[in-house]
């Protein structure tokens, strides 16, 4: 039995102890901590797990094997740094860090440490549709072209402006480079009109990457769009397309009308991604080894390509990203 500890008892937080405690197997939540001490506390009380007043004080608890990290993204190199200096494997929801720079302190600390202890919350990667996907790309022949869309019905009020690059598009990052295996070598921003639901917000965003090998690839970035949580891609081949399903499991026809309902959210979109992200992490851990999945590595060359992403916000032009030398402990490829 993995005994897990929980730093950030928010939205993410929350699920991923419901998903810990009632749906997957060999874990056991035994310690939380929240600054929002009546969340944590709460929360400690449902599952039966210790509640501590802070992060440091979960990550040396001796009743903890492993960390799960899902305060908000500025807070993540702390602990995250703090986990590998203790020798505790630890499962970061993204970002890994808000920029590159930190991401890399990141990636030398386990690096010194010599294995792999970090995973990086990508969870698209274990989605049944993108590994479809990806199995999919054989048939069509060479990859030409990308187009994605990233539709959220809302965000909550914390959500800054340039969080439509480094919380959001952040995941077509991260999935573009496990989907074709390949770098992002430029990134734009383009601003088109903007919404009335986003208030302060440049909502909607055209983001367009170049990937090293000449695949060049659209995401709109839409975050108050209302309708529900949208999530789409489409790969143009030589010969032919692959697209994503359209996550409905039922087609509704009533009242002269053909329906495919909309998930409400990330949570009900992914819900199976994150339940097979994470038995697979726990699996990994129960089987002596490392974890498996996207590496500290993955979330800093996405950190790099949203901190780009961020410059051509700004900027209004093209931005190179340019990746530090690859470790060995992460081999030598993009991870598949
Ligand atoms: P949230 O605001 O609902 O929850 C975050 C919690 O962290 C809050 O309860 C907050 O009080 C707590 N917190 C903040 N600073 C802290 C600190 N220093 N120590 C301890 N607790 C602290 O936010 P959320 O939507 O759950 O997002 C949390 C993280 O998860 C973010 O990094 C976000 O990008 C990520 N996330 C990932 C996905 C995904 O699809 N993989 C979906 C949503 C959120
Ligand atoms: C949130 O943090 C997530 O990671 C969701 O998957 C994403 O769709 C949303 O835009 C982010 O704010």
């Amino acid at each position: 039995m993995l005994k897990v500890g929980v730093i950030g008892t928010g939205m993410i937080g929350q699920d991923h102890i419901r998903r810990m405690t009632t749906v997957l197997a060999g874990v056991q939540v035994t310690a939380v901590t929240d600054v929002d001490t009546a969340v944590a506390a709460s929360v400690g009380a449902r599952i039966g797990a210790q509640v501590h007043a802070s992060g440091s004080s979960v990550i040396n608890s001796a009743d903890v094997d492993a960390m799960v990290v899902c305060s908000w993204g500025p807070t993540h190199e702390e602990y995250v740094l703090a986990a590998i200096a203790a020798g505790k494997p630890v499962f970061c929801e993204k970002p890994l860090a808000t920029t590159q720079e930190a991401c890399l302190r990141i990636v030398d600390a386990e690096v010194a440490s010599g294995r792999r202890l970090v995973q990086v919350g990508y969870m698209r990667r274990y989605d049944a549709e993108y590994r479809a996907l990806k199995a999919s790309l054989a048939a069509i022949g060479r990859p030409l072209m990308m187009h994605c869309a990233h539709r959220n019905a809302s965000v909550p009020s914390f959500y800054a402006k340039e969080m439509a690059i480094t919380d959001t598009a952040v995941h077509e990052i991260d999935m573009v480079r496990w989907l074709f295996e390949d770098e992002v070598a430029a990134i734009r921003v383009l601003v088109p009109r903007r919404s009335g639901n986003g208030g302060d917000l440049q909502d909607p965003l055209f983001v367009v990457m170049e990937m090293a090998g000449g695949v060049l690839v659209d995401v709109e970035i839409s975050v108050n769009i209302r309708y529900g949580y949208d999530i789409r891609g489409e790969v143009v081949g030589e010969n032919g397309t692959a697209a994503l399903g359209n996550a409905s499991l039922v087609t509704i026809r009533h009242g002269g009308v053909a329906a495919d309902p909309v998930p409400a959210d990330w949570r009900e979109r992914f819900l199976r991604a994150y339940d097979v992200e994470f038995q697979e992490w726990i699996d990994s851990l129960a089987a002596g080894g490392g974890p498996v999945g996207p590496s500290a590595w993955d979330g800093y060359a996405a950190a790099a390509v949203s901190d780009a992403g961020v410059a051509a916000l700004r900027t209004g032009s093209r931005v190179p990203v340019a990746l530090a030398e690859r470790p060995k402990l992460y081999g030598v490829e993009v991870a598949a």
